[in-house]
């Protein structure tokens, strides 16, 4: 194991709430929570102001809306909190290349890889300059952990949470580990939890005193192997930066090669939404298509093109698939055709809440969406006239006359739109009639304004 607390983890603070606080100045110190809003609608996240009344993650919103009833309630907007995660990326990117992201927001950067720390000194002040950046860029705030091993560094900034940073000194790991609950451990869940305290082991210190033995006993080989070596700080994990390399993809070689360019695309097409599922079923998504054409003569090419954000939707991968093939010739005829998906990134938090809410059958984040707000028209018992448009609460709007706002709740033929913008003033309430022609949807606005100069702008290189 390393000497130097140079694995860094970052998590941002309560992301999707937090980012909706800084879109909506109204917002911001109050309890937010976001998550489905239908009848059968979970808690994806809140803010930490809506924690107080024991509000979680997973719970469901029913329980939330006792608890809270007077929070903000909003539908989440993945797109946003995409583009977020992709800044959030690029500055760890800027430190090391071994970043390993574990979701949205949140992942592990070895900054002895990249040179930017070698010891407890210069890895804090790597920290406390990268949460400075994330805020400048992003408005928001992420907890840093710092340790010589990724399980000590991600119990860090778990610590350091919320807006903080915790380092701890190598040496110092297992006398820190002695008192936490056995959960605190990776790999602990409420099963293994509860098998333990049976045993009469609940701290990390416990396991340690009973022994590699005992715990092979209780758990198995594996299991109690793995858990008694974390109980002893011991964890020599490599970051790993692998998960842009790895894709997902799918092929077929044609047993007489394909001359017709028609049935060349429908090939193509239906390799794509293979390779969609494939992807959806490990609960990934790419950022980079890729198109593998052998022709007649065995010549094998591959095209590739990188979105800007990663993406599951099978529309966007067969456009993307069709658009590469555009550029391949196939007049001699192609043997084999495959399509793939790399640049992947976990998304299973993401996929977790998808499936509470809407099972598996999953779509976009705008087809969820559209979805939900489908569920939340079911349960609310008015006829809603076939012409109404939807608003959905927490999406932004314009409105011709008073400008830039959010959907605060609609119904009854009515919405209601807070003005304001991430640098306004909390602003003013108005509600229109929901076919109100001087309204309509509008994209988020970005919730840093852009000065040329500032960190993270395209011009700003790292600064040593
Ligand atoms: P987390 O990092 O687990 O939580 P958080 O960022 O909201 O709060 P914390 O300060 O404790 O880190 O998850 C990141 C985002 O993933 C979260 O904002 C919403 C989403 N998410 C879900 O959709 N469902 C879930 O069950 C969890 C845990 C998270
Ligand atoms: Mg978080
Ligand atoms: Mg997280």
């Amino acid at each position: 194991m390393r000497t130097a607390p140079t694995i860094l983890h970052l998590d941002m603070d309560a992301f999707y709430a937090s980012a909706e606080q800084a879109a909506k100045p109204s917002l911001r110190g109050k309890a937010v929570i976001v998550g489905g809003l239908g009848p059968r609608g979970v808690v994806a996240t809140c803010s930490y102001e809506a924690r107080v009344f024991g509000v979680h993650s997973a719970m469901p919103m029913a329980q939330a809306r006792r608890l809270a009833p007077n929070a903000a309630y909003l539908v989440p907007r993945f797109g946003l909190y995409r583009e977020i995660s992709e800044q959030v990326m690029g500055l760890l990117r800027e430190l090391s290349p071994l970043v390993e992201p574990l979701s949205l927001d949140e992942a592990f950067v070895d900054l002895e890889a990249g040179q930017t720390a070698w010891d407890a000194e210069s890895a804090r002040l790597t920290g406390v300059k990268l949460r400075g950046d994330i805020r400048a860029v992003t408005g928001l705030t992420g907890s840093v952990g710092l340790a010589a091993s990724k399980m000590l560094a991600k119990i860090a900034s778990e610590e350091a949470k919320p807006d903080g940073l915790v380092l701890i000194e190598p040496g110092t790991e297992r006398e820190l580990l002695a008192p936490m609950s056995v959960r605190t451990l990776p790999g602990v869940g409420p099963a293994t939890g509860d098998h333990l305290r049976r045993a009469g082991i609940t701290t990390v210190g416990e396991i340690a005193e009973a022994g590699e033995d005992e715990l092979v006993r209780l758990l198995g080989k594996a299991h109690g192997v793995a858990l008694y070596a974390m109980a002893l700080a011991h964890d020599v994990r490599p970051v790993v930066a692998e998960r842009d390399t790895k894709s997902v993809s799918v092929e077929d070689t044609y047993d007489v090669d394909i001359h017709d360019r028609v049935r060349v695309r429908m090939e193509v097409q239906r390799l794509a939404d293979r390779c969609v599922r494939r992807l959806r079923g490990a609960h990934l998504s790419g950022r980079t298509i890729v198109l593998k054409v052998r022709r007649y003569d065995f010549s094998t090419l591959t095209r590739s093109e990188t979105l800007r954000g990663p993406t599951d939707d099978p529309a966007v991968v067969r456009e993307a698939a069709a658009r590469l093939l555009e550029s391949v010739d196939t007049t001699g005829g192609v043997r084999l055709l495959g399509v793939g998906v790399s640049g992947l990134a976990d998304y299973t938090q993401e996929d977790l809440f998808a499936q509470a809410r809407t099972a598996a059958a999953a779509a976009s984040a705008e087809e969820l969406e559209q979805a939900e707000q489908e569920e939340a028209e079911e349960a609310v018992e008015e006829p809603v006239p076939p012409a109404e448009r939807r608003w959905h609460a927490g999406h932004d709007v314009r409105h011709a006359e008073f400008g830039h706002g959010w959907v605060q709740g609609s119904g009854l033929g009515r919405v209601t739109v807070r003005f304001e913008t991430p640098g306004s003033l909390p602003g003013r309430v108005r509600t229109f009639r929901s076919d109100d022609p001087l309204l309509e949807g509008a994209e988020p606005l970005p919730l840093v304004e852009r000065r040329p100069g500032d960190v993270g702008s395209s011009a700003a290189g790292g600064e040593g």
